[in-house]
């Protein structure tokens, strides 16, 4: 029966907190550096330090061809014209693709070459399915007014590299623009 558990999960469907797991929380103050109007961010954290958005990890089981999930809750909001995002990250294994589910709300996947270049947005939201490619930054967006929530499929052994985003962080945003979502190049006039 304890075999069998570890390859089971259940999600609560409204606030898809998996039984039994911690979530990760991430917090405005931890996406320092990441949104283009500072001052938009600093005036928003001296307010609230406001839960952005939460991830819970699944991790089965570790071999060679095994897979590791996790699901996500990102809030809805802006700081200035950007939409509340997550970290973002490539995959330590830089190879590893992964497989995004859309559950609930409105959002996209931002995605860039290794290099920055490339910037693609694809929409996430339920019923709708993003393949992220090997050698890809990747960063969820929500472009709604409800939670957004999904699910990530990926090698167990992808790992997470924050650091290389963390140096340069993605060449674009995404901001609302005459009420849509709009993917740009970063440092771009902020309409
Ligand atoms: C993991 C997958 C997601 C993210 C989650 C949070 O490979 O891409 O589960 O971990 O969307 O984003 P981040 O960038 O903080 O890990
Ligand atoms: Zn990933």
């Amino acid at each position: 029966m304890l075999e069998l558990q570890k390859y089971m999960a259940s999600f609560d469907p409204e606030t898809f907190e998996v039984a039994g797991a911690v979530a990760k929380k991430r917090y405005l103050s931890d996406l320092r550096g990441c949104f283009e109007d500072t001052s938009a961010y600093e005036a928003a954290l001296a307010t609230q330090d406001a839960l952005l958005y939460q991830v819970t990890s699944i991790e089965p089981a570790d071999g060679e061809g095994d897979l590791h999930y996790g699901i996500g809750v990102l809030m809805p909001g802006r700081i200035g014209n950007e939409y509340f995002m997550t970290k973002g990250h490539l995959h330590t294994w830089r190879g590893a693709a992964e497989i995004y589910i859309g559950l609930r709300g409105e959002g996209a996947i931002l995605l860039e070459d290794e290099s920055g270049g490339n910037g693609r947005l694809l929409p996430l939201r339920a019923n709708q399915i993003v393949y992220v490619p090997g050698h890809t930054a990747h960063r969820t967006v929500n472009t709604g007014n409800v939670p957004l929530s999904y699910i990530g499929v990926y090698p167990a052994r992808a790992g997470h590299d924050y650091a290389a985003i963390a140096a340069r962080n993605f060449n674009h945003v995404v901001i609302k623009q005459n009420g849509k979502p709009v993917m740009q190049g970063r440092n771009a006039a902020v309409a």
